[in-house]
């Protein structure tokens, strides 16, 4: 394999419009944000990451603000002039900045993408190539739509209705408390037989317990993390009170979480972002957990431009990702990506993973460069 030396690292802070937003039990974003990573190598290849930073640190405690920061003073620092022989050596490199798991994916996947082209792989392919065998790319992910909290059950359900027609053959809506069990009802009485999750972003307490019962009348593939978002042993003190099984997000840093949660009985199912756990060397890792312990696993997402998104598509391809993930095509959140061409929708509920090297989609700079202009409007003192 053929190892690959940093030479240059930009990064952009961007801003989109978002085709439709998502509240949550935290709230809401009035743009997609994000800092976008351009690293080019000694030889001349273009890597492209993405840390999917939000402006309220709501879901994660990293910002727009934190993520440029940490980036720009401490992270791109330690990459400079750096000969790579293996992508999960960046772990190691980074490792003398402590969190900021967001930030440090960003530049990870750029490394993953440069060193998959060096090595004549696809981003997909580079994965594989860590995995044992057995566990080559399927070449499409299955796929689900999250929704939002809306004004109403029935707007709810003209949502959901619109993207069953679209094809999405998984619903996941976001709940908080007064906004949960006459929802999941009224929307189970509309659609007896979906697969559908409902997911609290740690919004109740274990003294919910025997309110949160209630959800196991509404044959629901999972609840994801309803309690605190630190929280493993709180949620091993709720699974046994559920038949529906608990799934943990905000929780899972790490391979020793997933192996302690399933260890404990805290959840059941694993989403896997790989910005959340600080980088496709750390998923890895807790993939294997996961096909160890026999547990379901899925990608989580976060609303990624099309430069997070093909890397998630690629990670979610693997064999060992059993349950469709939060990776929705293009048209759910953008009416122009980053990238070329458009994640479409197929019609049994996969996105296809981008022929070609690495990434394997074109980056359309002059996007970036319109989108940096949105931040720096909207945003000026933090350009
Ligand atoms: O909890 O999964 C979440 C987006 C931002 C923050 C937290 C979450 C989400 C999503 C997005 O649900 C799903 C997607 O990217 O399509
Ligand atoms: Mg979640």
């Amino acid at each position: 394999m053929r190892s690959i030396t940093v030479k240059h690292i930009d990064l952009f802070s961007i801003a989109m419009p978002f085709v439709e937003k998502l509240r949550t039990s935290f709230g809401e974003e009035p743009f997609k944000t994000a800092v976008i990573v351009r690293l080019t190598t000694d030889d001349g290849l273009v890597g492209w990451g993405e840390a999917p930073l939000e402006i309220h640190p709501g879901y994660s405690y990293e910002t727009m603000g934190t993520g440029q920061h940490v980036l720009r003073e401490f992270l791109v620092p330690a990459l400079l002039g750096q000969v790579i022989a293996d992508p999960t050596d960046v772990p190691a490199l980074l490792g003398h900045t402590r969190g900021h798991p967001l930030s440090k994916h960003a530049l990870e996947s750029a490394v993953w993408d440069v060193w998959a082209q060096a090595n004549n792989l696809s981003l997909a392919g580079a994965f594989a190539a860590h995995l044992p065998d057995g566990h080559a790319s399927r070449g499409r992910a299955k796929v689900g739509v999250s929704i939002g909290i809306k004004p109403s059950v029935d707007e709810t359900i003209a949502v959901i209705r619109k993207r069953l027609d679209e094809g999405y053959a998984r619903i996941k809506l976001k709940i908080q408390p007064g906004w949960d069990v006459q929802l999941a009802r009224g929307v189970r009485a509309a659609f007896p037989e979906i697969m559908l999750m409902l997911d609290a972003n740690s919004a109740y307490s274990l003294a919910d317990a025997e309110y949160l019962k209630q959800m196991d009348e509404f044959n629901l593939l999972m609840l994801e993390q309803p309690l605190g978002y630190t929280d493993i042993y709180e949620h091993s003190k709720l699974q046994p009170q559920l038949s529906t099984p608990i799934c943990l997000d905000e929780s899972i840093h790490s391979a020793n979480d997933a192996r302690m949660a399933l260890s404990i009985g805290a959840a059941k199912i694993i989403n896997l972002k790989p910005s959340r756990v600080s980088g496709f060397s750390e998923s890895l890792e807790i993939y294997k957990v996961c096909v160890e312990h026999g547990a379901p696993l899925w990608v989580g997402g976060m609303m990624e431009t099309g430069i997070g998104r093909a890397a998630n598509v690629a990670f979610a391809s693997l064999p060992g990702v059993t349950l469709p993930c939060d990776i929705s095509a293009t048209s759910r959140y953008y009416l122009q990506d980053l990238t070329e061409p458009p994640f479409e929708l197929q019609p049994d509920s996969t996105l296809l993973v981008p022929d070609g090297l690495g990434l394997g989609v074109a980056v359309h700079e002059d996007r970036i460069s319109r989108a940096a202009g949105l931040w720096q409007s909207e945003y000026p003192y933090k350009a």
